[in-house]
């Protein structure tokens, strides 16, 4: 194996340049090349530590979590640059993540290239930095900004970076020749662990303990994170680290970490498809269809991304509309600091309104956000393939319907596929890439990429009513409606799925999203094959009652003028207890155990049911669809990762008990659980053969 730490002199400067692509993660070839490299000092004034390629270190190398350790570790190498007798100046351009960030912390100075920025994304691994971030940071920067970086994970740009104490230098150029300069005015050492310790700072404690409490809840990592800088106040440098490792290895050896970096590597996988290895076409310009709050979102995301887009609304008005609620949504970010004047015009600008379907005659890529109706949806496509370049691809942001059956209203099916983005499409980070039976490789190709592009996850999925996210909520929502009618209140319902770690229960999303969006789509499905009626009976008159969710002012909560706080109603108690009598049901006390456990298990036989068809590729592709797109809580990894921790011996049990019980329809088990139960396989690992 190539060596991929070197070494050059530049006048009296020792350069060690590391070249470990793709992010020069620190594994442990480039730990063992810094510390040899180190060795190599002899007569030179100073050292500077820098990358080949795109950036600086990335981080630790995540692939070798879980794996037996290899010395030097993170930390001795740190302690190596600590240790060189000269001054080492860490070059950092791109980004400087995690590990990466703690080793230009063990440098005595660090010049930033103007764009370069740093971080501690560690939380998202459900770890913190563990080689001497929580020590080293505060005793250059305080307190408050070492628990931002810490907590939040949120990376910081250089300016921020030199105004907290971060960067010592930001270069305007070339960033190596600025450090190398830099090196050469330097005379002492300067180690971050000998400066004195940080200022108690009660007031930040308390406010970023409330924060993780509130933004990370249930996450582990952000509170140890607080626990670790605090340590930083009393201890000394030697005692803070080694209350640092403590903390850190209880959180990499426990559960919520494995989820996570499962997720990391799920989300990298999930743009990968077996067997396409055709290159993406270029997509320099967008159309987009439908101006409502999905097309509006869609195009801001692409405009978001520098890309321009060309909207069209076959509603003169609807379209002024949307071109105003785009305005003001960029205004109101410019407003609150997220965006700059210039940026929120550019960003604007880049929204160009069409009055008909031949303002997509240069589009390379047209998505369609119309009406969900299939005949509104086929007379679109039919304009578009009319209008559009032959080689334009053409997307539909269909929630559930056939892609294939859109398709084929289009002379060329292989040009369309499904893109379901996520509302607020300008916000959620998920896409569904919904492959059709004519799709073509490139097609497919050119999404992921686009997707990429935009900063969205895109996810792979084949055609069914609801695609892998939808479909999957179908059982979810049913277990739902039916424990309402068996006993347990909405609160209760939606109280023991937030314990969990939804981000709200079913009865308030149901609320939120629309009673009525459920009722319209079950009427196009048939009771009792496709959906089950005594689940949504309660909601049914709901709706025929007026009583539509939040939009309404009532739905299953009630709701106060300008309001989204749910308020139980009695009243829809006593409409699920009618029901229950009608149907002869005895109601009874459901514990939150029961609630949980029936509500994610629909949703893992369902999983499970979709791997088997090849609707999903991999198990992993699951979870990130729910992580991206519907808030499962990322340290339970997914619900594929969430019944593996369960077991599968224990899901399918459960399943099969619920099969003998008074819904045995919906619980028949999937083929491919009894098989994975039975194997000891897993199925967040599972695969398509
Ligand atoms: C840490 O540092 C712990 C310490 O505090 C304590 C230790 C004791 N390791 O994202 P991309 C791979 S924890 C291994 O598509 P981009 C990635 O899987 C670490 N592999 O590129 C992918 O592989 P493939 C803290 C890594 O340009 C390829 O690189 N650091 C690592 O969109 C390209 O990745 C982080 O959490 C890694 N650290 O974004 C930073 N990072 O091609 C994690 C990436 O086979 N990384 N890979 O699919 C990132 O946030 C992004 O990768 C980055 C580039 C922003 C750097």
């Amino acid at each position: 194996m190539t060596n991929p730490v070197s070494c050059h002199r530049d006048g009296g400067v020792l350069v060690i340049s590391v070249d470990n692509p793709p992010v020069n993660a620190l594994s442990h070839a480039v730990r063992n090349g810094v510390c040899d490299a180190l060795g190599t000092v002899g007569d030179s004034s100073a050292v500077v530590l820098a990358c080949a390629g795109r950036t600086f270190f990335a981080g630790a190398d995540i692939s070798e979590f879980g794996k037996p350790p290899m010395a030097p570790s993170l930390p001795d190498m740190i302690a190596a640059l600590e240790d060189c007798p000269v001054p080492v100046v860490a070059a950092i351009h791109g980004t400087a993540l995690g590990g990466g960030m703690e080793t230009a912390l063990g440098c005595d100075f660090r010049v930033f290239d103007a764009k370069a920025r740093c971080g501690f994304p560690e939380v998202d691994l459900g770890i913190f930095p563990g080689a001497g971030g929580t020590q080293r940071t505060p005793r250059l920067t305080g307190l408050d900004p070492a628990m931002e970086m810490c907590v939040t994970g949120k990376p910081i740009d250089a300016k921020k970076a030199a105004k907290i104490g971060l960067a010592d230098s930001i270069a305007t150029e070339d960033v190596l020749a600025s450090a190398i300069e830099f090196a050469r005015s330097v005379s002492n050492k300067r180690r971050v662990r000998d400066m004195d310790n940080p200022e108690a700072d009660e007031a930040a404690s308390e406010s970023w303990r409330k924060f993780a409490m509130t933004r990370r809840r249930g996450e582990h990592a952000p509170l140890l994170a607080i626990e670790a800088v605090e340590a930083s106040i009393t201890l000394d440098v030697d005692a803070g680290l080694d209350k640092e490792r403590d903390l850190f290895i209880g959180l990499i050896t426990g559960q919520q970490s494995a989820a996570m970096r499962q997720l990391f590597f799920a989300e990298r996988m999930a743009a990968k498809v077996n067997g396409l290895d055709t290159t993406p076409k270029p997509v320099k310009s967008v159309g987009v269809v439908g101006s409502g709050t999905m097309g509006g979102g869609i195009a801001m995301a692409f405009a978001n991304a520098g890309v321009p887009v060309t909207l069209f609304d076959a509603n003169a008005e609807a379209l002024k509309n949307g071109l105003a609620r785009i305005a003001k949504l960029y205004a109101d970010s410019a407003a609150k600091g997220r965006m700059s004047e210039a940026d929120r015009d550019a960003r604007i600008a880049r929204i160009t309104p069409a009055s008909g379907y031949d303002g997509f005659a240069d589009s390379d890529l047209v998505i369609e956000a119309v009406f969900e109706r299939m005949g509104v949806k086929k007379a679109v496509f039919a304009e578009l393939d009319a209008a559009c370049r032959p080689d334009a691809i053409l997307g539909t942001n269909t929630s559930y319907l056939d892609v294939d059956e859109i398709a084929a209203s289009t002379r060329e099916p292989s040009r369309v596929l499904g893109m379901h983005f996520f509302s607020p499409a300008n916000v959620m980070h998920l896409l569904e890439i919904v492959r059709g039976a004519k799709t073509s490789g490139d097609t497919l190709a050119t999404a992921l990429a686009v997707s990429k592009a935009i900063k969205k996850v895109g996810v792979v999925s084949g055609v069914c009513h609801g695609f892998i996210g939808n479909r999957m909520l179908k059982g979810y929502g049913r277990e739902a409606g039916l424990l309402m009618i068996e006993g347990a209140s909405p609160e209760a319902i939606d109280a023991a799925l937030y314990e969990f770690g939804m981000p709200m229960g079913p009865m308030a999303m149901a609320d939120m999203a629309g009673l009525d969006i459920g009722y319209d789509n079950r009427k196009s499905l048939v009771a009792g094959e496709d959906f089950e009626p005594l689940a949504s009976a309660v909601q049914d008159k709901l709706v025929e009652m007026g009583r539509k969710g939040q939009k309404t002012g009532a739905g299953i909560y009630k709701y106060e003028a300008g309001s989204r706080v749910p308020i139980p109603d009695p009243d829809v108690d006593a409409m699920a207890e009618a029901v229950a009598k009608e149907y002869g049901i005895t109601r009874r006390e459901i514990g939150a155990d029961e609630i949980v456990e029936r509500c994610m298990l629909a949703l893992v036989n369902e999983g499970a049911l979709l791997l088997g068809e090849g609707i999903a590729q991999r198990g992993s592709d699951i979870d990130v669809v729910y992580a991206n797109g519907y808030g499962f809580p990322r340290w339970r990894g997914g619900p594929m990762c969430y019944a593996d921790s369960l077991g599968l011996d224990h899901v399918l049990e459960r399943v099969r008990a619920y099969a003998a019980g008074p819904h045995s329809k919906w619980w028949t088990p999937a083929p491919l659980l009894a098989q994975l139960a039975s194997e000891g396989g897993r199925l967040s690992g599972w695969s398509k053969p």
